[in-house]
């Protein structure tokens, strides 16, 4: 086998043992990394039904045959685990100099099982694995975490980190490296709290296998300054991910007020622009020359790196307006260890239900000081803390008062910052992503604001969804590598295949990658099935608020507009179709079985009773 190295690296925290197992080449040419590697690894290791926060929960650290290579953008990790907030197969996808220290150390993956009796990190280096107190970091921000680490290994050591979040295990606790770097929105970070894991550090000092590594390193070389001069060409560099923040204002898909309104005439003191004027410094993940996080100084002086979903969620979304404040919250979340997007969505949550009724409590949009005291009391499940801790759903489950119809989230997890009340295809992104509302999936609302008719439900776009998601789950969160020179310059799609294939000496084309994709997908959606076996086409609806007239804005781009459930309903059963599940949206059994899952169909069968 070339590419991979064949070694799963698999560590019990509970016995405080290790060893090294290989994994067959069926195995990789059929789940290729990342994603595909760690979703089969929990589906046949877990039982349905695991607690997640439990000792029996697996954390994987998942890479493919061409992380931390030299070439464009291949410095990411995949970081996975059964989540607590959605109960199903939960991903992030992690900058970090683990992925080319792990591969140095000769692994693909690791596998974390058990839980470690009082606070620990893990050291790995190359095959050896040492159990570490971690007591003079445990409590602390992942900021001094970090550097403690740091201090100890060096800057260029593999460190995967959480903060208070993930120790007090709230539910959207993410994974944080190099200080800039945040991945596992759906609560990785709580899992590996679960397990008193504060730390992972890989070191590793062999040569990444490779098959054509002559060819691979000088294509590879050309292409990062080819990147890089492609990236301040576009002039993408300028503002980053937050360029788009104007564009969704202007076309009225922001998420202000807990995504009851759509544009706000002052979104402009947080856009782009503006982020990029009062930048003081550049954050990025290895092997990269996009380098796109742009950090400004908070209200305390921090500085806190700024992306678009960060801004949007605990921004407009907060009604907060003033850059400082809102990047304090950040750097809160950073520090703290958890979700932006999903702690800036329980903020709001817990607003417009003290709004309208549902709670009582004295938080307030726009409070930026209140805000932030949340927010430490939630890191640490203090006081309403415990509640907010929980995120939007389980807040609304306990509230009552029809409050669910206003937690925006999909199966649990809160919506990246795009408020599509009006825009049915990134609804059905939204509510089709197998691992709940994240734009990762699938980000068509571009796509569809430019090239088709706004409010349109049309076959295409069911079939535009599933082509990204086809694309993103098989190249992006397999290989794994960052998307960003794909869709932020257009680098052509054929780049993949080609650098894998120098990578493994296979033959693969594009088709290749998306058929894996569908396999990908349909267990995915088997995971989900079989951890909630009463699922119906309603887990794959998004937020029910969006289909009521009530919420339509009054004036501006899409007054009196909002989405329409008859309608959705048409195009979800295009989108089951396309794919071949039923109209439960569950995969059928021929599907899996011309996936090549029939086993998997059969366990299915047997655990969640569909056929
Ligand atoms: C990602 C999600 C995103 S997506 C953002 S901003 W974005 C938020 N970032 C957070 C953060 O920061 N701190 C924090 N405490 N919480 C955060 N939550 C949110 O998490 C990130 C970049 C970005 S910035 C994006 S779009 C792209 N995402 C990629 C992806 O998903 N797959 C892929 N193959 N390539 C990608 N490239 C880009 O990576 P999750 P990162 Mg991320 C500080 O983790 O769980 O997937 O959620 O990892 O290394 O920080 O890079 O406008
Ligand atoms: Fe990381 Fe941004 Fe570079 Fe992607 S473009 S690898 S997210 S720094």
């Amino acid at each position: 086998m070339k590419g991979w190295t064949g070694n799963i690296l698999r560590i019990n925290l509970s016995k405080r043992t290790f060893k090294t197992e290989r994994f067959s080449e069926d195995f990789a040419l059929k789940w290729i990394g990342g994603r595909g590697f760690a979703l089969k690894i929990l589906w046949d290791e877990l039982k349905p039904g695991v607690d997640a926060l439990g000792p029996d929960n697996k954390l994987i650290v998942a890479l493919g045959p061409i992380a931390g290579v030299p070439m464009p953008n291949s410095g990411k990790t995949i970081v996975a685990a059964k989540s607590p907030l959605t109960g199903t197969y939960g991903d992030g996808n992690i900058g970090t100099h683990v992925t080319i220290q792990l591969r140095k150390a000769g692994y693909d993956i690791i596998i974390i099982e058990g839980r470690s009796a009082d606070p620990e990190y893990v050291f790995i280096q190359d095959g050896d694995v040492s159990f570490l107190p971690a007591g003079e970091i445990w409590g602390k921000g992942t900021y001094e975490a970090q550097e403690w680490l740091e201090k100890k290994y060096g800057k260029t050591a593999g460190i995967l980190s959480i903060g208070p979040a993930g120790e007090n295990k709230v539910l959207y606790a993410v994974v944080r490296s190099m200080e800039g770097r945040a991945g596992g929105r759906p609560g990785i970070g709580a899992v590996m709290g679960s397990k008193n894991l504060k730390a992972i550090v890989v070191k590793g000092s062999q040569d990444i296998p490779m098959a054509d590594p002559k060819t691979m390193k000088e294509r590879g070389l050309d292409d990062l300054r080819a990147v890089g001069a492609m990236n301040k060409k576009a002039g993408w560099s300028v503002q980053g991910t937050n360029a788009v923040l104007a564009w969704c204002n202007e076309m009225a898909a922001l998420p202000v007020r807990n995504m009851r309104h759509s544009h706000h005439p002052d979104a402009w003191k947080l856009d782009g622009q503006r982020t990029s004027e009062a930048r003081v410094a550049t954050y990025g993940c290895p092997n990269c020359t996009m380098r796109c996080g742009i950090a400004v100084l908070d209200h305390e002086g921090h500085e806190s790196e700024l992306d678009y979903e960060n801004v949007g969620m605990l921004g407009p979304n907060l009604e907060i307006f003033d850059l400082k404040q809102m990047a304090s919250l950040n750097w809160l979340c950073d520090d703290l260890g958890m979700d932006t997007i999903s702690a800036g969505s329980a903020l709001s949550f817990y607003a417009d239900a003290i709004d309208h009724g549902a709670t009582q409590g004295d938080f307030k949009f726009g409070d930026a000081e209140r805000a932030k005291e949340l927010m430490r009391l939630l890191a640490r499940r203090r006081g309403v803390g415990d509640l907010l801790a929980d995120g939007s759903l389980k807040m609304a489950k306990r509230f009552g008062h029809n409050s669910e119809a206003y937690a925006i989230q999909c199966k649990g997890l809160d919506l990246s910052a795009y408020n599509c009340k009006y825009v049915p295809g990134q609804a059905l992104a939204f509510g089709t992503s197998a691992i709940g509302a994240h734009h990762k999936e699938a980000w068509i609302i571009t796509y569809e604001l430019k090239h088709s008719e706004r409010g349109g439900y049309g076959r295409d776009k069911a079939q535009k969804v599933i082509e990204l998601q086809r694309i993103r789950s098989s190249i992006f969160e397999s290989l794994p590598i960052c998307r960003f020179p794909w869709i932020e310059l257009g680098w052509d799609l054929k780049n993949y295949p080609e650098y894998f294939n120098l990578a493994t000496g296979a033959n693969w084309t594009l088709e290749d990658f998306t058929n894996t994709g569908d396999r990908i997908y349909a267990l995915l959606k088997a995971f989900w099935t079989r951890e909630h076996p009463d699922t119906d086409r309603t887990a794959d609806y998004p937020p029910r608020i969006y289909f009521d007239p009530a919420i339509a804005d009054q004036e501006g781009l899409i007054a009196g507009k909002h989405l329409e459930l008859d309608k959705y309903d048409v195009m979800l059963d295009h989108y089951y179709d396309i794919r071949g599940w039923d109209r439960r949206g569950i995969p059928t059994r021929r599907t899996m079985e011309r996936l090549g899952l029939a086993e998997e169909a059969e366990q299915l069968a047997q655990t969640a009773g569909v056929s």
